[in-house]
């Protein structure tokens, strides 16, 4: 690796990702590709903390791989890896944890908000969730973390940990800073504007997901949920779907904010509406067409699979060489 600096994201293939994903993180990994030394993880040991049909989540994993692919992360540049082919994942998960108190654990708001909306199975991976996502980030000397705004306090808790254990050890971890996009950090729910964008809500509507047909993409914004007013301005406040509205178009026709708001001067929410959904329809045609092309290679995309995680692997292994022995691990002669 050169001496750029290390960039470490995830996204879970807890189902299809949703443009918020796309916005908020993947759109982002591409972008910062020549900059930094990347290192992009599809967590699937994150998925487990809520139910999964087995087969579904093993076929999300690898579309996940494709999907990066196919958005432009260039598996020349960019490490790709399963987060369960790196066992040091879990391994420096349980030193942590041991650095951890629930306090910190049960006052997140992603534990609390899944919490509520998983209350059969409010189990202790899901409130672990944050150290499991500090390891993923720590093993790696990450510098920086492209996130959307959902996971500021769970990176927040990184830096903690990491602190933490450097003054309790001796400088072991690189403190990693978000970076968090201004404009997309948080895609609303296209049927509930106050709500994130998630791909695991119930309702099909409230999220356009990176594998919709064009008529599936327009007819869901269509239907978005706005307000009752008529005018076309920017106020996530007092116009929170309006504005999720125009996020959504400034980012899919590289059109400044200020510039859509003047370009729908006037105009109605129903032709706004079908505006923005071809302009996403038109960004995620491309993609869509390579993802399926690379679906079709199963062998190719396996064995950027395996190498990713032979890279990973050697990073990850040296961090956590390094913690088990400042930590008192006893390492035999060989
Ligand atoms: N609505 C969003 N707007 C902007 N960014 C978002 N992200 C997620 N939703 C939005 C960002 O996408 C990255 C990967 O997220 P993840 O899959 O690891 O988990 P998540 O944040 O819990 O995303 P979801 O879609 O809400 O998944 P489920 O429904 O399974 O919980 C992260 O950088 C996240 O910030």
């Amino acid at each position: 690796m050169s001496d750029k600096k290390t960039l470490f994201s995830a996204v879970q293939p807890s189902g299809i990702p949703t443009i918020g994903n796309y916005v908020g993180a993947i759109s982002n990994f591409v972008k910062l590709q020549d900059e930094y030394n990347c290192i992009y993880s599809i967590a699937d040991l994150h998925c487990l903390t809520v139910r999964q049909d087995p087969a579904s989540l093993r076929k999300a994993t690898q579309e996940l791989l494709a999907l990066y692919i196919a958005c432009g992360v260039d598996p020349e540049k960019s490490i790709m890896f399963v987060q369960s082919h790196v066992p040091a994942h879990a391994e420096l998960t349980w030193v942590l944890n041991t650095m951890t108190y629930p306090g910190e654990l049960n006052r997140m708001t992603q534990y609390k908000d899944k919490s509520r909306s998983h209350a059969d199975n409010v189990n202790i991976g899901l409130m672990d969730y944050p150290v499991l996502m500090a390891s993923d980030i720590l093993l790696y000397n990450t510098a920086v973390v492209p996130i959307g705004a959902d996971q500021k306090q769970h990176i927040e808790l990184t830096r903690d940990l990491a602190i933490r254990f450097n003054s309790r050890y001796s400088d072991t971890f690189v403190v990693p800073e978000p970076i968090i996009p201004k404009y997309g950090a948080r895609i609303m729910s296209l049927a509930d504007p106050t709500k994130k964008m998630s791909k695991s809500d119930e309702n099909v509507n409230a999220f356009v997901s990176m594998y919709d047909d064009t008529d599936t993409i327009i007819r869901k914004f269509k239907r978005a949920v706005t307000d009752s007013d008529t005018k076309i301005y920017f106020d996530p406040e007092n116009k929170a779907g309006i504005s999720n509205l125009l996020t959504i178009y400034s980012v899919f026709s590289g059109v400044s904010i200020e510039d859509a708001v003047k370009e729908f001067d006037g105009k109605g929410y129903g032709d706004f509406k079908i505006k923005v959904g071809e302009a996403v329809a038109e960004g995620l045609k491309p993609i869509s067409d390579k993802r399926l092309a690379l679906l079709k290679d199963k062998a190719y995309l396996d064995g950027i699979m395996v190498k990713g995680a032979e890279s990973a692997f050697r990073i990850a292994r040296k961090t956590l060489s390094k913690v088990y022995r400042k930590v008192g691990l006893y390492s035999p002669e060989r």
